[in-house]
């Protein structure tokens, strides 16, 4: 998430997370009313801040600058971004995670470098403005016939009411947004996801 995603303090959202059991958090500060600059890497501090206590792995979205400053425990990046390999060359031990949404792109990807797949958006999104088409938890069940060891992420409009159909269909674990930043009692969206 990012402090576009929060209807209120950013800090306070994540801190109820972490108490509550999220396994990793990404830092995805993108998108309309995201922060830039000094305000963007302060909020970055605070949050891998958090994530630190709770020995979380912190993950920075697309920013390579942005991941060596907060020194975050890894890089996620999506097709359009940067390349995997110079990331992975540049950070030899970075957890590094990459975006595929189609055949095509799992064809290409080079996945010998990357520790993770996050695979979406499984379902319609209202969080990310250029989501692309909802891929469903076929995508899920093939990306995973095809790798079946990649530790394997499902993202996009999942909630607590469809999360364990995208573990069921082969999924390791769930990335959400709004399931927890929107969520009235976050302990609560936690324990059921
Ligand atoms: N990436 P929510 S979908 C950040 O498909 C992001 O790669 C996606 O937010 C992808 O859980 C998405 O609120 C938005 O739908 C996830």
């Amino acid at each position: 998430m990012g402090s576009q995603n929060c209807p209120r303090d950013p800090v306070e959202i994540l801190t109820e997370a972490a108490q509550a059991g999220i396994t990793a958090f990404q830092f995805r500060e993108k998108g309309t009313g995201a922060l830039s600059g000094l305000r963007k890497v302060v909020l970055g501090k605070q949050l891998r801040e958090i994530c630190y206590q709770h020995s979380i792995p912190f993950i920075v979205n697309d920013d390579i600058e942005l991941a060596e400053i907060l020194g975050a425990d890894g890089i996620h990046i999506g097709q359009e971004d940067s390349n995997a390999e110079e990331v992975r060359s540049r950070f030899p031990n970075k957890l590094i995670g990459l975006s595929v949404s189609n055949t095509l792109e799992l064809e290409q990807s080079p996945l010998s470098v990357v520790d993770y797949l996050g695979a979406g958006p499984v379902f319609a999104t209202g969080t990310k403005n250029d989501a692309k088409e909802p891929v469903g938890t076929q995508w899920i069940a093939q990306v995973r016939e095809q790798h079946p060891h990649l530790p394997l992420v499902g993202i996009g409009g999942i909630t607590t009411d469809s999360s364990s159909n995208v573990i069921q269909a082969g999924a390791d674990g769930v990335a959400v947004i709004s399931a927890i930043t929107h969520a009235t009692n976050i302990q609560d969206a936690v324990e059921n996801l």
